[in-house]
This record gives structure tokens, sequence and C-alpha cells, in this order.
């Protein structure tokens, strides 16, 4: 006989209703049994999904990945001590490549066990930490989700123990308040203004912040209208489709594109995150004009002007004034050539340059790549043509090994029609391979691609550079199909020889999971990076 489903767990019903209503879809995490099964009882009858992951390092980036792709906050639930404290990596990576997540971790303890300050834990890594409460939760949870939106986006952390979520909350459930929308102020636009008409050629550095809403439409008018040169972070890559005549390539921060900046007479930040500059000395003596949606740490330059607001209006603001530059097409498509024989692979059999070139060839239309921490990501992200927002995924800011995967598998649950490939080393895979059985679980239509070179090439290279001896980098991988296929993936493993494509066109036409073991090269990775960052 059935049992009577217990009445709903009141502050519990009342976040997941202020989830609902802010446009979040799932949740994703590993219960404890404390607060977190309250939490998927509400979400389960009020019709929000639970996906259950393998670690909560995976949970967390795929949070962090929903947020990102969708604008909405991700939602992570973990338990006490343990789960909590798994959680972290995920959460960095959310912090520093500033997406919005919302961090539900069970807890306080009211014993020693498994007890430590879980909202010390999170501080340096969240905008906001806490506990809810029955008497202030709702309102507290409203105010939380209103911080992990207000740009620059970011994690908060909130503790909510088994009794707190299933009391009834005090007063009624408050509405999230509304997101505030600075306007920039009339004197920084005119003195950008006056930066742009002084300028004859200007160059574009897009950013992170160029992703989101309007942005990327912006970004494409000012490029048009300065007939200008883009060069697009990693995590900005498609905000101009590869297509488009100004795009120049990659900024990576490295001696890479150092020529074209320094041609420039006028280096604009369109929504460049302090964080994707890699230390180091600003190299360029052009002025800088740093047009950005949120104030952020200091810039590794002072900018000669800074515009804060929201990227479009402020290019829609500084559209009337722009004029042609005196940047030529062949000279835009020289820094675009010389960039791309930067960061041209040149080893042996299969590397990851002619793995993902195969692959671009043989992917679905509007295919999305994520891509892992490795030697093997500058050679993925070079050869593959990002065409919009969001058409890579990749972990810049923290630069987390163990990403692909668990990106892909967010981007599948929140666009299913759109195949998402992951690109991974064999490393990366392995800190993640057991969420394949998430993507399973899920039916998610990915192909993970293993860059299996039987090392931690990018360490091996540091190593080399060095000249110490090869110790602690490489290691005996497994037979990463056979793994695959155990848990239920199709797989295939392609050798030395093999012809790629006709795996490739089977993998992109199966519906659920798949992954394919490269067995491939780490020659060249060495010359590469030198040519790279010099
Ligand atoms: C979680 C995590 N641990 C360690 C590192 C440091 N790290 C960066 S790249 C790398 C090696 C990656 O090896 P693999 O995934 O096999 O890719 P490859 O470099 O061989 O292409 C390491 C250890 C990191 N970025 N993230």
């Amino acid at each position: 006989m059935d049992r009577a489903a217990p009445a709903s767990p009141l502050l519990a019903a009342a976040i997941v209703d202020q989830l609902k209503a802010v446009g979040v879809k799932r949740m994703f995490g590993i219960p404890g049994g404390g607060s977190s099964l309250a939490l998927i009882e509400a979400a389960g009858r009020a019709g929000l999904e639970f996906i259950l992951t393998r670690t909560e390092t995976a949970a967390a980036i795929m949070a962090a990945v929903t947020g990102e792709i969708t604008g909405t906050p991700g939602v992570v639930l973990t338990g006490i001590g343990p789960g909590a404290a798994s959680a972290v990596n995920g959460i960095a990576y959310a912090h520093l490549e500033k997406s919005p997540v919302v961090l539900i971790t069970d807890g306080p303890a009211s014993a020693p066990h498994q007890a430590f300050d879980q909202n010390a834990l999170f501080a340096p890594v969240t905008k906001l930490q806490g506990r809810l409460r029955p008497e202030n939760g709702a309102a507290e949870f409203a105010q939380a989700i209103a911080t992990a939106m207000t740009p620059p986006w970011g994690p908060v952390q909130l503790d909510l123990t088994a009794g707190d979520a299933s009391a009834p909350v005090a007063g009624a459930t408050p509405p999230a308040p509304a997101l505030p929308s600075p306007a920039p102020p009339a004197t920084m636009l005119g003195k950008a203004g006056a930066l742009l008409a002084a300028s004859r050629k200007p160059i574009i550095l897009a950013g992170l912040e160029a992703r989101h809403r309007g942005a990327p439409g912006a970004l494409g008018r000012m490029a048009d209208a300065l007939a200008c040169p883009v060069l697009a972070s990693y995590k900005a890559s498609g905000v101009l489709p590869a297509s488009h005549p100004g795009f120049a390539g990659l900024f990576t921060g490295a001696v890479a594109e150092a020529e074209i900046i320094d041609a420039a007479d006028l280096i604009i930040l369109f929504g460049f995150d302090p964080i994707e500059i890699i230390p180091g000395r600003w190299p360029h003596q052009s002025p800088v004009l740093d047009l950005c949606a949120a104030p952020a740490a200091a810039l590794a330059v002072e900018p000669t002007c800074r515009v804060i607001g929201d990227l479009a209006k402020i290019a829609g603001a500084l559209a009337p004034g722009l004029t042609r530059s005196d940047w030529t097409a062949g000279e835009i498509d020289t820094a675009r050539r010389a960039m791309a024989e930067t960061l041209a692979l040149r080893g042996f059999g299969h590397t990851a340059q002619t793995t993902v070139e195969a692959a671009a060839r043989a992917a679905p239309a509007g295919a999305r790549l994520t891509v892992d921490a490795g030697a093997h990501m500058f050679s993925t992200l070079a050869a593959w043509p990002a065409e919009e927002p969001f058409g890579v995924l990749k972990s810049n800011g923290l630069s987390t090994m163990g990403y692909a995967l668990p990106a892909a598998i967010a981007s599948a649950l929140e666009e299913p029609a759109r195949h998402v490939i992951g690109v991974t080393g064999d490393g990366g895979l392995l800190m993640c391979l057991a969420e394949l059985t998430t993507a399973v679980a899920q039916d998610c239509r990915l192909t993970v691609i293993v860059i299996n070179d039987a090392a931690l090439s990018l360490i091996d290279i540091k190593q080399q550079r060095q000249q110490y001896g090869s110790r602690g980098v490489r290691y005996a991988s497994p037979d990463l199909a056979a793994c695959a296929g155990a848990m239920g993936c199709r797989a295939w493993r392609v050798e030395p020889g093999d012809d790629i494509a006709p795996v490739l066109s089977e993998a992109f036409a199966a519906n659920g999971p798949t992954l394919i073991d490269v067995v491939a090269s780490a020659d060249g990775y060495g010359d590469q990076l030198t040519r790279l960052r010099g």
C-alpha cells in the first residue's frame, strides 16, 4: 500500500520556489543525510530536476557552467563536512570565472564529527556565506540569489540543517530583489569617445563579459564600424565569429599576438576580466580604454579611461562617434595567419591539432566544444572555429583539470539538441572519469575526445625546460575506451595509423554519450609553447 507523502518541508519549499522563480531548472550534487534530502524532496514536488553526480567537484562545475550559459544561478547541494569540502574546486572555478552559483551545504554540524567552519572554508571563493534559518531563511536566500547575480557574478554559500529545512518559514516569502543595472557616467563616455575619435588604429580585446546578453551583437557592430581587428580571450571565443573578417585570433596574453597589439594606437578592452591576462608585465605602450560590466580586481595595466556598465548600452552610446580605422583587411588577415602559424603543432601521427581539425570538419552544425587544462588546450582552441558566444567552454581563470566532461554534461542537459564535444587530456579525464556514468544516466548527447599521451604533458614540458629529470609526470594510461565501455558509454580507441574520420562520424551520429580515446603524440608541445609564450 502506498504511504502518503509527507507534507512539504517548508523552508526547503520556499527555497525551491525562489529558485524556480528566477528560472532555475535543475540542481546538481550528492546528498548527505541532512538538508539536501529535504531540498531534493521539495524540488521533486515542484518539478525541479536533481542531477546526481559522482563527485561534488563535478557537480559544482556543472552548476557553474549552467550559470554561465543560462544567466540564471547554477545550484549545488552537498552534504556536511566532506561533501562540502569536495565542492571547493568547482566553487573556486565559479568565483574566478564569474559564474552565478548557489551552493547549499548541509550544516553546521552540532557535534565534532565532520565539523568545521564551512562558511570560513568558502569565504575566499564566494561573494557571500551564511546560514539559512526558518525565521529569516527566505529573505536571506533572496538576498543570496541577488548577490550571486549582481555583476560581477559569483558563487554564494549557505549552510542549512535538516531541522531548519523542514521547519515552517516565518513571515511571507519575499520576492527576489530587482538586480541593479549601473548606467555609465556621462563624463567617462565623453573621455572614451575622445580616445576613440583620436585613434586611427584601435584594436579590440574581447573578454568573458562580452559573452552575455546584448554584448556580442554590440561588439560586432563596434568592430564593423571601426573595421578593426578583434582578439578574443579563450573564454570569449566566438563572441565575434571566427569567420568574421575582423577576427584576428585568440588573445593568449603572451608573445603570440604582441605584434598586432603593438601596431595599434588604442587598445579597447571589451568586457575583459583581469583574470584573463596571465601574470607579468603589460608589454604594450598604447592607451587602454576599458569597457567593462563590473568593477573588478586591478588590471595588469592602468587604463587611460574606464567605463563601467552594461556593455551593450556603453557600445550603443559610443556608436555614433565611431569612424572607419586605417587598418587594412590584409593586415588583419596576416595577423590571423601568423597566429595560426605560432600555434601550429608539429608532431607525428595523431596530435591534438590533427584530431580537433578532424572533429571540426565532422561535427554536427552548431556543436559546442569544451576543453580541459593541459598542453592539448592550445591546439584545441586554435583548431576549433567558434562561431557564437559560449561556442567554447573552458576553465581559464582557474584552469582546472577535470573540467571538460562535467562542462559537457551541463551543456548537454541545458541544450539537449546541441552536440557537445569535450576535448581532454588523459590526466584530466581520469580526474572525473566516473562522470561518464552521469552522462550515461542522463543520456547526454556528447562526445569525449581524449588526447591520450600517457603523460601530464604541460608539466612534462615545464620539467624538461628546467632540465630536471623525468619524474612524476608520466604514467601508463589505462585503456580509456574499455573503461568507458564498462560504464555503458559507446567508445573507440584510435591508434596511430588509424583513420579517425569514420570513428568521428559514428560518434557524432550517436544520440547518447560516446568517447574516443586517441593515442596521441606529445611531440611538438614544447616547441609550440616556446613560440606562444617566448
Ligand atoms: C585540478 C588540477 N590539478 C593540477 C593542475 C596543474 N596542471 C595543469 S595542466 C596539467 C597536466 C594535464 O595533463 P593532461 O590532462 O594529461 O593533459 P596534457 O597536458 O597531457 O595535454 C596539470 C597537472 C590543474 N590545472 N588542475
